[in-house]
């Protein structure tokens, strides 16, 4: 549904309080049953709502939400979108993602503000260097953009980093993909959600999963705080609480949980033109189109669910943002947060079938399943509609624990974990 506003309608929407704004997405209330259900509202489950509907044709569907929509890690993070990987596979799996970013605002008619400006990884040793031509190879053989830098393309690119002779961490030179960027957190669940409610999904919002129903084996619906729905297809895609939820149908999953935790500062002039991971810290930085600053490290140390963040690693990021960009010593933090994400051994997605019939995982994204929100949904929906894997999520199933198949993208995660 497309609406133009002239100025007048923009300012008397203004002082009315917007009593003249259509809901983005219908409120629904659960029906008994549907041909399949979401579990989780946020960029996965939504987007796989949308493309059940949009690809497969099934649009009695509902999207149950324990919260409100896109309130999770979805609107936690600090939207960085990238296809910069090590395995062919994984490869495979974030560049088809970016590839429908790429298209996402025009696909949802919704700005989702996707900003391609480029991300760089600046490693500080010839160790972190080695890494880094790896990747880049990697990359480069996998058919995705990628280019080595020196140290001063680094420089050039990113002339208010510390060069000084105080510099604990200089820049050896980085990896660079030009297509990365960032994009609205809240425009993608949105988006996805008016989508998929205007294709007639319900979506269920305060109302939380407590149970599966099982029987013979197979997975018959949910049992909820707004009461029992059924239906013959349930995919799950609650990151931070997977292991807690698929525990509910006997399910095991080898996730450990952890805060990840993020700031931004008050509102400064354009000075940061790009996003920018140092490995010496662990720091990375953008800049929104607001001006604020966003800032991001590593993952809390210790296993939690609570959704703060703790005060060491604090001062271990902050340290490191002005290590990296002394010249950021006066600038104020306006507000920091944490979400819980959920973190697989090998730090790559679980996408897959489970041992109960009928119930189907997206879960483990740990520190990076924001780029990966259209194509995990697209690869979701294609499990639900046909019982099977597309070709892309295949290598991300389950069975690899048991099979030892692991596919360790520690390195290509980037955060510390
Ligand atoms: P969520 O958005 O968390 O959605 C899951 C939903 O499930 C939640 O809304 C929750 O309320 C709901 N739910 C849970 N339990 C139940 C239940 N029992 N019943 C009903 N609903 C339930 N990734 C990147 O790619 N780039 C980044 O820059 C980046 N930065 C990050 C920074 C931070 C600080 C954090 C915390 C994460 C970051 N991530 C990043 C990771 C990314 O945010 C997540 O991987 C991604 O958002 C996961 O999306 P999701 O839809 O699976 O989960
Ligand atoms: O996956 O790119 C990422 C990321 C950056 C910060 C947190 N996750």
């Amino acid at each position: 549904m497309t609406r133009s506003f002239s100025a007048l309608t923009l300012f008397k929407e203004g002082v009315t309080g917007h009593a003249g704004w259509a809901p983005l997405w219908r409120r629904a209330q659960p029906k008994p049953s549907y041909d399949a259900v979401v579990v989780g509202g946020g960029g996965h489950g939504l987007a796989t709502a949308y493309y059940l509907a949009k690809n497969h044709g099934i649009t009695n569907v509902a999207v149950i939400e324990k919260g409100f929509i896109g309130g999770g890690n979805t609107g936690r993070n600090t939207t960085i979108v990238r296809s910069n990987y090590f395995y062919p596979e994984s490869v495979a799996l974030y560049d088809f993602a970016l590839r429908l970013y790429e298209g996402l605002s025009k696909e949802l008619n919704f700005n989702i503000m996707l900003s391609q400006r480029g991300m760089l990884i600046v490693a500080h040793t010839p160790a972190q260097m080695e890494i880094a031509n790896r990747i880049a190879n990697a990359m480069q053989i996998n058919g995705v953009d990628a280019e080595l830098w020196t140290p001063e393309q680094v420089r050039r690119k990113i002339p208010i980093l510390n060069d000084g002779p105080d510099a604990r961490y200089l820049p050896h030179g980085g990896v660079w993909q030009g297509r990365a960027g960032v994009a609205r957190h809240d425009a993608v669940a949105w988006g996805y959600a008016r989508g998929a409610s205007n294709l007639g999904v319900d979506i269920i919002e305060n109302c939380e999963v407590a149970d599966f129903i099982i029987e013979n084996g197979a997975c018959a619906g949910v049992e909820t705080s707004k009461g029992r729905i059924q239906a013959p297809t349930v995919g799950v895609a609650v990151a931070g609480h997977s292991s807690v939820l698929a525990g509910k149908a006997g399910v095991s999953l080898p996730i450990q949980s952890y805060a990840l935790q993020a700031f931004v500062s008050e509102p400064l002039k354009p000075c940061f033109d790009t996003v920018l991971l140092y490995l010496g810290t662990g720091t990375y930085l953008s800049q929104s189109d607001k001006g604020e600053l966003v800032i991001g490290g590593g993952l809390d140390r210790i296993p939690s669910y609570r959704q703060r963040g703790n005060p060491a690693l604090q001062e271990t990021i902050i340290s490191g943002l002005l290590e990296m960009i002394p010249a950021l010593g006066q600038t104020r933090l306006m507000r920091q947060w944490a979400g819980i994400v959920d973190v697989v051994p090998d730090s790559s997605p679980i996408i897959g079938p489970t041992l109960v019939r009928g119930l189907y995982l997206n879960c483990g994204w740990g520190t990076g399943g924001f780029k990966a929100i259209p194509a995990g949904g697209w690869l979701l929906a294609h499990l639900m509609a046909k019982g099977e894997h597309h070709p892309i999520s295949r290598p991300f199933d389950l069975d690899r624990f048991a099979a030892g198949r692991l596919i360790d993208e520690a390195a290509g995660a980037g955060i510390a974990h």
